[in-house]
């Protein structure tokens, strides 16, 4: 194990020279830039080396915390790697990691690259959870298409791939979905594995019992964290995303939600997809750097 998954030494997810062992990490950071199926604006391959470069500039002090809970968990983030060639070839080396990381008591982060991954991911944890385990999934999109453009494994299939393997699912910031999904949704709905709540839901006051209701639904088995960047309303993740849509979460909005995610469930893992860094647009680079931060200190130190 060791010798595939090593550390990058210092200049990992946040440069922490003391604490990026991978033997003492409980938290590893997978580098996935995986970009087959983009349909709209190119460039999410180039995610995961703005998020770690970006992370390089995150105060390591938490406001929240009054402390530095990095040192409570350390981050390991794994050498850059090549991906298979062929989307599914990738798909299944994603998902022997994924397997592999977490049957090693870790904490895998694992950075996109496109949002199909979790066609990957998911199923690795699935081989790790045999007894089962739920989803929570930030995104603008419900991205349930049986296909897209003929494509499978489309990154607007991302959680179509993931149905057979979970349990259940709540969706959260949903602001576009298609006619091809609405059965798919309807299914799901009436067999009480999935719970959609929109970007109104959230933002607007619509369903005001929407956290309630997702941390009912999901308590019951493990969570892993499927985290679209487009879920983040446009106005601060701008183009920095493949499909942006109007009307979605704020910053304090997701905080919260993550912090009473971390507090009422048990959380064994997370990925986040779909950033498309811009040269000059730093901000969103930033901010995704500085939420995976704070998401972690809020599932380590809470
Ligand atoms: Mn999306």
């Amino acid at each position: 194990m060791a010798t595939r998954f090593t550390d990058t030494g210092s200049r990992g997810f946040l440069n922490l020279p003391d604490h990026n062992d991978y033997r003492t990490s409980k938290v590893v950071v997978v580098p996935f830039g995986l970009e087959k199926s983009v349909t709209f604006a190119r460039g999410t391959a180039k995610g995961p080396d703005a998020i770690i470069a970006a992370s390089h500039e995150v105060e390591l002090y938490d406001m929240l915390f009054k402390s530095e809970p990095y040192a409570q968990y350390g981050v390991a983030t794994l050498k850059k790697f090549p991906l298979a060639k062929s989307h599914k070839a990738a798909l299944a080396q994603l998902r022997d990691m994924t397997a592999a990381l977490l049957k090693d008591k870790k904490f895998p982060v694992i950075l996109g690259g496109e949002h199909s991954i979790s066609g990957g991911s998911v199923p690795g944890v699935a081989k790790a959870f045999p007894k089962g385990f739920n989803v929570l999934h930030f995104d603008a999109h419900s991205d349930l298409r049986p296909e897209f453009e003929g494509n499978p494994l489309s990154h607007a299939s991302a959680l179509h791939l993931s149905l057979p393997y979970l349990h259940r699912i709540v969706q959260l910031g949903i602001r576009n979905t298609s006619t091809a999904e609405a059965p798919v949704i309807r299914k799901a709905t009436a067999q009480k594995r999935l719970k959609l709540f929109t970007g109104e839901d959230i933002m607007h006051g619509k369903k005001p019992t929407f956290l309630k209701e997702t941390l009912a639904f999901l308590k019951d088995k493990p969570v892993y964290l499927t985290f679209d960047v487009d879920a983040f309303d446009t106005s601060l993740i701008g183009s920095s995303t493949g499909t942006p849509e109007p009307g979605g979460l704020g910053w304090y909005e997701t905080l919260d939600i993550l912090c009473a995610a971390t507090k009422h469930l048990n959380i064994i893992g997370a990925e986040f997809v779909e950033l498309l860094p811009k040269q000059g647009q730093h901000a969103p680079d930033f901010m995704v750097a500085k939420l995976i931060y704070w998401f972690l200190n809020l599932r380590f130190a809470h």
